[in-house]
């Protein structure tokens, strides 16, 4: 099929007994040009029988959306114009909170979602579905021709990120469909970046997930918003989830990983002031000092990385008491270190990558789990 025939669709009616009346949520910034065709295929759907409100969440764009919108006075179109607050995801949160309907639709302002998709829409959640995505990558679903290969990794990269969230095929799409006892069951909702479907999947606690196939089209007007920095504070918000869902896990392994660093560390600064002190230094004193240095870089990466929350926390206090909770497995490190040194007189990087290797083996957990309780605490 061409793209232009698979950009319209014909509508469904609404089913008998079933849903018809939806809210569908656009946020704007700039897309004075092509609200005028979204708004006049979604009056298509209103005379087969779809009782829709369309809430535009609009982030200032003085473009001429409110004039647009002004001079159609059309009573089923709800504009919204935030000054203060911007952001794709919040915008969106905004329109949420202002619908009357129960049944939700979230779509972008570009024609890119198919607006005759939205009875699909309805007719899934009616079938309990708890949350629907219009997807590019269910049988049935496609991209329309020209997307550079850029992009499509792009997208294929940012879809296996999501993976350990949502089994869905398409969790980057923006065109969405939920239940508003769904949205409003919605626990610790945190809307950075762009990708809001992902976020209410997770913090909805959505099980049943329904993907409808949908043909994305390429932006016809405007230009597009999906800048490096969208893409940098995807990476963030990928890390605010799996802090969110899977607490233990994404403090544990960071935890590892700053320990694993730390026996380079480590070692490092044996064969450096071990080198560089040898006249002057013992070895047990070169020893003690590697150690001391080794657990403030653990320290100051731990307090950022696996025990994010406790960023605010009192620094020296935590210091102290992390110095204290990591004394035992470094005894161990610091006897073997000394041990397998003492044929040469000198700690070298060797001993020194042995006696840490055990020692961070022994105390891993042991020090994770202490730290994690009694040094930053929640
Ligand atoms: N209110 C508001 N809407 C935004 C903001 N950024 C983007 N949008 C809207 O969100 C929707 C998606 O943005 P797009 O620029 O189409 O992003 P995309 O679909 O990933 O990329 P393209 O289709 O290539 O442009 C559009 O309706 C935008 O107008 C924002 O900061 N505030
Ligand atoms: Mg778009």
């Amino acid at each position: 099929m061409a793209d232009a025939q698979k950009d319209r669709m014909t509508v469904d009616s609404p089913a008998e007994g079933g849903t018809r009346s939806v809210s569908v949520i656009v946020p704007t910034y700039e897309e004075v040009k092509s609200l005028p065709a979204l708004i006049e295929r979604l009056d298509e759907l209103r005379r087969c029988g779809w009782d829709l409100e369309l809430i535009i969440v609009d982030d200032d764009s003085r473009d001429g959306t409110v004039e647009l919108i002004g001079s159609l006075s059309h009573d089923w179109i709800r504009l919204i114009v935030r000054t203060e607050d911007r952001g794709l995801s919040t915008a969106v949160m905004t329109g949420l909170a202002e619908a009357t309907h129960e049944c939700l639709v979230v779509m972008d302002a570009d024609l890119s979602h198919p607006p005759e998709s939205i009875p699909a829409f309805v007719r899934a959640l009616d079938d309990d579905a708890d949350f629907v995505i219009g997807s590019r990558y269910v049988p049935g679903g496609s991209t329309e021709d020209g997307w550079g290969v850029l992009r499509w990794v792009n997208s294929k990269v940012a879809t296996v990120m999501a993976r350990p969230f949502t089994k869905a095929k398409d969790p980057m799409s923006g065109f969405l469909g939920l239940h508003g006892k769904t949205w409003r069951a919605a626990s610790d909702l945190d809307p950075v970046g762009y990708k809001i479907g992902l976020e209410l999947i997770v913090k909805c606690r959505c099980r049943k997930v329904t993907e409808v196939p949908i043909h994305f089209s390429t932006r016809r007007q405007g230009e597009s918003k999906l800048t490096l920095k969208v893409q940098r504070d995807y990476l963030l918000h990928i890390l605010r989830l799996a802090r969110w869902k899977y607490p233990e896990r994404s403090s544990f392994i960071p935890f590892a990983i700053v320990g694993a660093s730390g026996i380079g560390i480590y070692a490092a600064l044996l064969a450096i002031l071990g080198g560089l002190f040898a006249n002057v230094m013992s070895m047990d004193l070169v020893i003690v000092i590697s150690i001391l240095l080794t657990m403030c870089w653990n320290f100051a990466l731990d307090r950022k990385l696996a025990f994010w929350w406790a960023r605010e926390g009192q620094l020296g206090l935590q210091l102290l008491g992390f110095i204290a909770v990591c004394a035992i497995p470094v005894l161990v490190n610091f006897w073997i270190t000394r041990t397998f040194a003492a044929q040469d007189q000198m700690a070298t990087p060797l001993a020194g990558v042995i006696g840490a290797a055990i020692g961070s083996a022994l105390g891993i957990l042991f020090n994770w789990g202490v730290s994690r309780f009694f040094v930053f605490n929640r």
